[in-house]
């Protein structure tokens, strides 16, 4: 029998916290084969749902579900773990200045950077939802010095899968046969939607997702938009923010990641720009990304007409100015 791995969550006692760790338990992130331990963290004020929360993970008997650490101490919680899902994080309430928020959020970043530095295996993989996902892996790798760059990244597959389910439900095809849709940049709404390279398996063979949805205006403005504003479409029907979907994609990015992308399938993970695409260096930015034994790769050499080159800077330029924000919460 494989050896467990241990998967923190932070912000266990949330909405996304609740959705995943039974998914994990269940084996969508690591495997039908793979058993986990689970370790959640969450904050004093929610000590008592966090305990709720592994009383049902007792009580749901999961086969893989070997352990389960629930804690508010942050060095307890990152004890030897494999793989760090961090959702925790301080909400943007009305009224509240951006820049109050990202002050709050740039000190959890920091001491949580700290302990998983200190204590989590070496080998740890970091994903970052809580938003400002971007800029907080950014934070999180600048205290966390020592865990190599290529191993923090953040979640943009949700927004990868929003995009692919506009284009299934437009073009009346399922999910699963459409690929290779590109989410660039910000976890934002700056970000951008691109399905110049995306395809559709067909009974002839794979078709290009332009050519078959042939109208070029809805491609250029309404997916865009709606893929850009889903998470606020999802708050107004549902008076809360999206979690299951959340949280599926957080386990979609996790196993791509450590089991592989299938062959001639990318995905969009947001990872430290190397300077692809003419992307600056110094910013978590979505890419195109494949994965093999444990490593993503950015996709290389994909034609970026001029219409793609003006959202794909416009999107940098809001991590630039993220990055400066929270700099200046530093001091
Ligand atoms: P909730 O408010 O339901 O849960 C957040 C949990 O984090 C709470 O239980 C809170 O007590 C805990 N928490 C706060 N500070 C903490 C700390 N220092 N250490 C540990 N836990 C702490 O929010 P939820 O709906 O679960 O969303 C969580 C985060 O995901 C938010 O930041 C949200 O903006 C972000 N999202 C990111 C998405 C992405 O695609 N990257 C999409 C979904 C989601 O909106």
């Amino acid at each position: 029998a494989k050896n467990p791995i241990r998967v923190l969550v932070t912000g266990a006692a949330g909405q996304i916290g609740y959705a995943i760790v039974s998914m994990i338990a269940r084996g969508a992130m690591l495997g039908p084969d793979q058993p986990v331990i689970l370790h959640l963290l969450d904050i004093e004020p929610a000590a008592e749902a966090l305990k709720g929360v592994k009383m049902e993970l007792i009580d749901a008997a999961f086969p893989l579900l070997k352990g389960v650490v629930a804690t508010t101490d942050v060095v307890e919680a990152c004890q030897d773990v494999n793989i760090a899902v961090m959702i925790g994080g301080f909400p943007r309430n009305e009224g509240m200045e951006r820049k109050d928020v990202m002050s709050k959020n740039v000190s959890i970043y920091k001491a949580q950077a700290s302990a998983l530095e200190k204590h989590a295996a070496p080998d740890c993989k970091v994903l970052v939802v809580a938003n400002p996902a971007n800029t907080n892996a950014l934070i999180l790798k600048e205290f966390a010095p020592s865990i190599p760059e290529k191993n923090i990244t953040c979640l943009t597959r949700l927004d990868h899968n929003r995009a692919l389910g506009q284009i299934s439900e437009r073009l009346d095809v399922h999910v699963g046969n459409v690929k290779n849709v590109i989410i660039w940049g910000n976890h934002s709404s700056t970000q951008y939607p691109d399905v110049n390279h995306a395809t559709v398996a067909t009974c002839d063979g794979e078709k290009s997702v332009r050519e078959l949805v042939a109208d070029d205006h809805w491609l250029k403005t309404e997916f865009i938009t709606t893929v850009q504003q889903r998470g606020a479409a999802i708050i107004k029907a549902r008076k809360l923010s999206s979690a299951l979907s959340a949280a599926s994609s957080a386990c979609d990015h996790i196993r791509d990641w450590v089991l592989g992308t299938p062959k001639g399938t990318w995905v969009s993970m947001g990872v430290h720009s190397d300077g692809s695409y003419g992307v600056p260096p110094g910013i978590v930015y979505s890419f195109p990304v494949t994965c093999e034994k444990g490593e993503w790769s950015i996709v290389q050499g994909l034609k970026i007409d001029e219409f793609s080159r003006a959202k794909l800077d416009a999107t940098a330029q809001e991590l630039i100015e993220e990055k400066s924000l929270a700099y200046s919460c530093l001091n």
